[in-house]
């Protein structure tokens, strides 16, 4: 088969092509035009002159080697030793929804274990007909479900209550992943234990040292919480929880139970540390108000920002985020060029989905000036995320958690971007 862009004399095909180029020139400011041949173009590459890798070549893959930049990074004084830890999804340089699991952030109170599927038990006792132990083998034997929640830590966006902090997305929203959970919802197994009238709260923990023990009331455990041992089609990762972890869709990160070994139901909350010293809020006043378990709708600007700046001229721009609430699902995002003077309504990638992380769009044509870029979600509850003024008339300055309020980033004329507050 002959290709006719090969001939001397210029086709009309050809000059098609050539005009794209140029108009893709002139989109991206590349270096692409019908004038000056691109050896990438004309010349034939290395590889293209052999041959690539065998398909064995790593049985389980990995990223390629030019994406080794995306990555789970730590900042370092929030890190004081390994075994208590945090670290944050890069979230300013991945698209869509999902979270790998390999770049989802990692909290551990007492470091992440390693649990054998044949070690693993799962005890649900307390106010119940008869209690239980399943083993990873009976729990595969329950009806499952498949859903995408986002996981968040109480945590999240706690370092910039005081003032902006941090430079870039994935380290002010980066406490965050977004995954499809396959398990067996709590629910059918509280109801094969058989739950006594007096039942009123469960009381879940793990099977690491820290147990990280939470309570739960009865009502939200037998609605829409999982048992979930699948994340993104493939077993949780040892540091999500292997071989299953809790998923409390919309609630803070927190009671997502990793290495689930126990659920016990009581007549009242158990009031452990992790309910009372942290994980709650302490108002102006210095009274800490006792229960915050869902996440309130939130979102960021993920591109441009501090570590994803404009590498373009004026023109073209894709603005682009992520939106979540733990109340329903995102029924919009307003996005803000002026420090929140004018908004205009983004694009929507899919309608929002329960208690998941939605991705907007906002495709500009950038002047070239300085922005002041904010975002501002709305979600199906009716609740529109506030300003950190708004937060703090409420909530004072005490509080490292639940900090979901609009986040500015100051893009400047030459692309680059900065953590700021405006007032
Ligand atoms: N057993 C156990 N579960 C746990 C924790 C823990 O230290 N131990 N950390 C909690 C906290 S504070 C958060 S934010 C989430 C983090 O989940 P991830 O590590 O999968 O991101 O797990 C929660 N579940
Ligand atoms: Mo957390």
């Amino acid at each position: 088969m002959t290709d006719k862009t090969h001939d001397a004399k210029p086709s009309r095909r050809q000059f098609l092509a050539g005009a794209a180029a140029v108009g893709a020139g002139a989109v991206a400011g590349g270096s692409a035009s019908a004038a000056t041949p691109d050896p990438l173009i004309t010349q034939v590459q290395d590889w293209a002159s052999g041959l690539g890798d065998g398909v064995d070549a790593t049985p389980y893959g990995l990223p390629i080697q030019y994406e080794s930049d995306v990555v789970r990074r730590n900042v370092e004084w929030l890190t004081a030793d390994t075994i208590s830890s945090i670290n944050f999804t890069p979230i300013h340089a991945l698209d869509g929804t999902i979270t790998p699991q390999g770049c989802a952030f990692e909290r551990h109170h007492s470091g992440a274990i390693e649990l054998r599927k044949e070690d693993y038990r799962l005890m649900i006792n307390g106010l119940v007909d008869t209690p239980l132990v399943f083993t990873y083998a009976d729990l595969e034997r329950f009806p499952r479900e498949n859903r995408v929640y986002f996981c968040e830590c109480a945590a999240n966006s706690g370092m910039e209550w005081a003032g902006a902090q941090l430079n870039g997305a994935q380290f002010t929203h980066g406490m965050i992943h977004n995954m499809e959970y396959s398990g067996v919802s709590l629910r059918t197994l509280l109801e094969e234990a058989g739950v006594k009238p007096e039942g009123k709260w469960v009381y879940v923990e793990g099977a690491d040292a820290s147990s990280n023990g939470r309570s739960i009331p009865l009502e939200k455990a037998m609605d829409d919480v999982l048992v979930a041992f699948k994340a993104n089609g493939e077993a949780l990762r040892k540091e999500h929880g292997y071989p299953v972890r809790l998923v409390v869709p919309g609630w803070e990160g927190n009671m997502w139970v990793k290495w689930l070994r126990r659920v016990e139901v009581m007549d009242q909350p158990v009031e452990s540390r992790e309910e009372t010293s942290k994980y709650t809020d302490t108002l102006a006043n210095g009274v800490s108000r006792k229960w915050t378990w869902e996440m309130d709708a939130k979102s960021v600007v993920t591109s441009p920002s501090p570590q994803a700046p404009i590498t373009h001229g004026p023109g073209p721009l894709v603005i682009t985020g992520l939106a979540w609430s733990g109340r329903g699902a995102i029924a919009g995002v307003d996005v803000s060029l002026d420090g929140g003077k004018n908004w205009q309504e983004a694009r929507l990638a899919a309608p929002g989905t329960d208690k998941a992380l939605t991705r907007f769009y906002l495709d500009i044509n950038w002047d070239g000036s300085e922005m002041l870029l904010q975002s501002r979600a709305r979600d199906t509850s009716g609740y529109v995320q506030p300003t950190k003024a708004q937060l703090r008339e409420v909530r004072g300055l005490n509080s490292i958690y639940h900090n979901n309020a609009i986040q500015t980033w100051w893009v400047k004329a030459n692309g680059e971007a900065e953590n700021v507050e405006v007032s």
